[in-house]
């Protein structure tokens, strides 16, 4: 039976209503999305954000303006649906539980749509994620004009509801701090344990197994993403998820993996060596990723921004690939070049919360937006030499290494959510292979 789970209504009428401030006399439309045949029903984050309704195929429609108003459209019960697919609220419960001024089937939607949008200026709706939703809005629009032609109103614009939601999503309140560094918490502990039980001749499977227990043992909802647990070369492919090969002694294990629970997720990297101890050549990449890591991390705070960030990222890691021989010239020129590219070819990190790759702006009107406290980012510097690259020191050849922590932003600094999860190369080598025997 779905529950309420992570949160009292009040939290979603006071969201509900900072939209009234943020956009006056809009409708807000947000579809939950369907369910799968094979894998688990997952709300859009907004959806549920904005009303902790988490059911399939429901719609919430927010009227801003001098009367506020929220509908819920969902499925009305259904014994013989029931028997299949589990309880479902149906429309008498859903009002009284999730506090809507109407409760409307879901079968309604496209004839009461229309009268719910008459007389709004703007219409914030994700359009483009379902063709068939899209063709019910639209419709709807030009019906609620048309029932209001006498005023001599234009169509209602139809506006991305993120620059709105977005706004708000990106800065985290006390209760989504809390909730997001519950996840960040037990990540951390799986991440720790798939240390523990590392040792060469397992299959990549067998640790993905270890991080699935301790996400489910811990109650996670889900992975927060498709988890990458890359030995060896495989490291070097940025989004690598077949996670099957068997480790050898004297790889590098790169695990990029993080629970969601309660709907938000945390998102952790880390790289060790399978058999507990680190090659010269890898400790020396190892230790160029971290003190970049470092680095970054200590220029986290309000004022600055995830383009200031990245820019730095660039810099301070092609002076390392000159050091380590993977480049040679001048810092400038090879950034001029994006020879460093060809080694680090990702950004810096990316806001973080309901979603791995949370919504948010980096960048207003062109310039780099700062900061402020409750924006929480990653910080994931990486190096990967790819295993035919002729031109890099032989040492190097196949080695990945990517670190990643999950940073709130305070009001005098930071605080990193991940920091339970070792990465100094002496913590590493202690923790690796301890439960190997077991
Ligand atoms: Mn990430």
């Amino acid at each position: 039976m779905l529950t309420k789970t992570f949160n009292d209504l009040e939290n979603f009428k006071q969201r509900r209503l900072m939209l009234n401030r943020l956009a006056p006399n809009a409708a807000f439309i947000l579809f939950a999305g369907e369910e799968g045949h094979l894998d688990t029903f997952r709300p859009q984050s907004s959806f549920v954000y904005l009303t902790g309704f988490e059911e399939p195929s429901a719609v919430a429609v927010v009227r801003t303006g001098e009367t506020p108003e929220f509908h819920l459209f969902v499925r009305p019960n259904d014994a013989v649906a029931e028997t299949w697919d589990g309880h479902r609220w149906g429309l008498e419960k859903a009002k009284q539980e999730f506090g809507p001024n109407q409760s409307h089937s879901i079968d309604d939607l496209e004839t009461q749509l229309p009268e719910l949008l008459r007389g709004a200026d703007k219409i914030y709706f994700a359009l483009g994620a379902q063709v068939e939703d899209d063709n019910i809005v639209i419709a709807a629009r030009d019906r609620a004009q048309q029932l209001d032609r006498r005023s001599g109103r234009p169509k209602a614009a139809i506006c991305d509801p993120n620059e709105v939601l977005a706004e708000m999503r990106m800065v985290k309140d006390d209760l989504e701090i809390e909730l997001l560094r519950e996840s960040c918490e037990l990540s951390a502990k799986a991440h720790i344990a798939a240390m523990k039980a590392s040792r060469p001749g397992l299959n990549e499977k067998q640790i993905l197994a270890t991080l699935l227990f301790h996400f489910y043992n811990e109650n996670a909802s889900r992975e927060g993403y498709c988890s990458i647990v890359a030995s060896g070369a495989n490291a070097c492919t940025l989004h690598y998820r077949a996670n099957r090969r068997d480790m050898k002694d004297g790889d590098l294990l790169l695990i990029d993996a993080g629970a969601e629970k309660n709907y938000f997720t945390a998102d952790i990297t880390r790289t060790f060596p399978v058999n507990g101890h680190f090659t010269e050549p890898q400790k020396k990449l190892y230790e160029a990723v971290l003190d970049v890591q470092k680095s970054l991390i200590a220029m986290v705070k309000p004022g600055s921004s995830l383009p200031e960030l990245h820019e730095k990222s660039c810099e301070l890691l092609t002076e390392k690939m000159i050091l380590l021989g993977l480049l040679s010239g001048s810092v400038a020129d090879n950034i001029e070049s994006k020879k460093y590219q060809k080694y680090y070819p990702h950004g810096i990190g990316h806001f973080l919360g309901m979603d791995v790759h949370d919504v948010g702006f980096s960048k207003k009107n062109g310039k780099p937006h700062p900061f402020v406290p409750g924006v929480v980012i990653t910080v994931e510097p990486g190096l990967y030499v790819p295993e035919d690259d002729d031109s890099a020191p032989a040492e190097l050849r196949g080695l990945g290494v990517r670190i990643e922590d999950d940073v709130l932003i305070t009001s005098n600094g930071s605080e990193v959510l991940t920091a339970l999860v070792p990465k100094e190369v002496a913590e590493l080598e202690a923790i690796i292979g301890q439960s190997a025997s077991t």
